[in-house]
């Protein structure tokens, strides 16, 4: 079993932090984006969409899509749960890692993928797209502000893989200046929470 990995990207990032977390220990390889290592031909034999991260398992089989991975692992390795313990913590956990996702994470991306010189070139960008995006986000942020007024996670009591993919949408921002507010006391209190957990370094 091994891991196509990229150090620098966030997806990957919310990988290594879920199996962190659950002490689990997959060998990595890094495949370098900046070189185009992911569009190669032969990296698309294990994923044709040409994006990272993606589990390798012993029988070949390649799985694709990050939170599929993450779900692979958390089949096989239940503890900690860390999307949900019963059917109603599960639909919950599910709601909040959608919404960071649909929500946070992929706008924040988009801001990165059509502002950014890094895929000038590579992609068609359409910088007032990645302008609407980042409104979006800021948007979000000051909403999940709110949200954490009341509760200590993302998803309620405690630490779920809607608070991973959070904290790397969050994080991958800095690099397109979207940053959490100084006036956003619960979001800055939260972030400094999962920063801390030895996980985040992962
Ligand atoms: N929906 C996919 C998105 C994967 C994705 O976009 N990965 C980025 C890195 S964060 C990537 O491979 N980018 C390289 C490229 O688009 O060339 C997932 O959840 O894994």
């Amino acid at each position: 079993m091994k891991i196509y990995d990229s150090k620098t990207a966030p997806n990957p990032r919310r990988v290594r932090i879920f199996l962190a977390e659950k002490g689990i220990q997959v060998p990595y390889v890094e495949v370098d984006i900046a070189k185009a290592q992911n569009r190669s031909e032969e990296f698309r034999q294990k994923n044709p969409l040409g994006t990272l991260p993606v589990l390798e398992l012993d029988d070949g089989t390649h799985i694709a899509e990050t939170v599929a991975i993450c779900r692979y692992f958390e089949e096989s390795h239940p503890e900690p749960r860390l999307m949900g313990v019963d059917a109603r913590d599960k639909a919950l956990v599910e709601m909040w890692q959608r919404r960071m996702e649909l929500e946070l994470f992929i706008p924040i991306a988009q801001v990165f993928r059509n502002g950014h010189p890094f895929f000038k070139g590579r992609i068609p960008q359409v910088p007032e797209w990645g302008e609407v995006n980042r409104k979006a986000a800021e948007a979000r942020m000051a909403w999940l502000d709110e949200i954490l007024g009341s509760q200590r996670f993302v998803a309620g009591d405690r630490f779920t893989i809607a608070d991973i993919t959070a904290l790397c949408g969050i994080d991958f921002g800095k690099v397109s200046n979207i940053r959490i507010a100084p006036e956003q006391k619960n979001l800055t209190r939260w972030h400094e929470e999962v920063s801390s957990r030895p996980s985040a370094k992962a």
